[in-house]
């Protein structure tokens, strides 16, 4: 109660000192008030804190924290009080729609999501970027093999990567020849002729190279031609 009479009667000392002295109101202002002509009609004159700061313009103005506001710089921000001021960051994942560091909302920006996938080669060779709301993630396109971990990965926090699937030197097969061209990359087909002197009796002539980097063995059967006159 004594505090609430102190301040009543401070405001009202204010007021009568405002009206006799005038313009002097200006030069009891604190660094950071401005002067500015009361609201009132009676001509006087008020100190009001600059923006940013609160107080009661003579003998403080504090800094504001406008951090303490609530969510002013919206969704997926930081918020960051400085003195006098405060600017805003966003979380990792989104970015500033002016496309700077830092921001203050009051030009409309805000956070959005970074479409990581942008960028190329984001998820190394063999790789397929898919954009997400505050992330992104990989995959193999076919033909690659995840290697050193699972899909889908995280090329930032996973070792993971892709690697093109290739199958190595085609099986060998009794008797048989294999057809140029030798290709030994991931769904490639070779083809195989019976060796001179042999002759094709049953059996898939072909091997492909699977999507786990291993050869299908051609069923194939070669016959010896003189066994055949026998
Ligand atoms: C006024 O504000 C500035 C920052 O804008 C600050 O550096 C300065 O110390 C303040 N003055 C006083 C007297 O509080
Ligand atoms: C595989 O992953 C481990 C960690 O999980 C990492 O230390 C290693 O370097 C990775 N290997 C390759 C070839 O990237
Ligand atoms: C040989 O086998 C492959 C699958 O391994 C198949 O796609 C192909 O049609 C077969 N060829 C014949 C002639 O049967
Ligand atoms: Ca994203």
């Amino acid at each position: 109660m004594k505090g609430t009479a102190l301040v009543l009667l401070t405001a009202t000392v204010a007021v009568i000192t405002d009206v006799v002295v005038g313009t002097d109101v200006c030069a009891s202002c604190h660094p950071n008030a401005t002067c500015t002509d009361k609201m009132d009609g009676t001509g006087g004159k008020v100190c009001n804190c600059m923006y940013g700061f609160v107080g009661n313009g003579r003998t403080y103005c504090q800094d504001k924290d406008e951090c303490q506001l609530g969510r002013i710089c919206g969704e997926h921000s930081r918020c960051h009080n400085t003195y006098g001021s405060y600017f805003c960051t966003c979380v990792s994942g989104y970015s500033p729609t002016n496309n700077l560091a830092v921001f203050i909302p009051n030009d409309g920006t805000y956070c959005h999501d970074v479409d990581e996938c942008i960028v190329d080669g984001v998820c190394g060779e063999g790789g397929v970027c898919r954009n997400t709301d505050g992330d992104f993630y990989c995959k193999c396109r076919t033909g690659y093999a995840v290697q050193n971990g699972s899909e889908p990965f995280q090329p930032l926090t996973h070792s993971a990567y892709c690697e093109l699937v290739d199958c190595g030197p085609p099986p060998s097969v009794p008797h048989a020849v294999q057809i140029p061209p030798i290709v030994t990359r991931c769904g490639s087909v070779v083809q195989f002729a019976c060796a001179d002197g042999f002759t094709w009796t049953s059996g898939n002539v072909t091997a492909i190279c699977g999507h786990d980097g291993r050869w299908s063995v051609p069923s194939m059967h070669c016959k010896g031609k003189q066994q055949q006159q026998q």
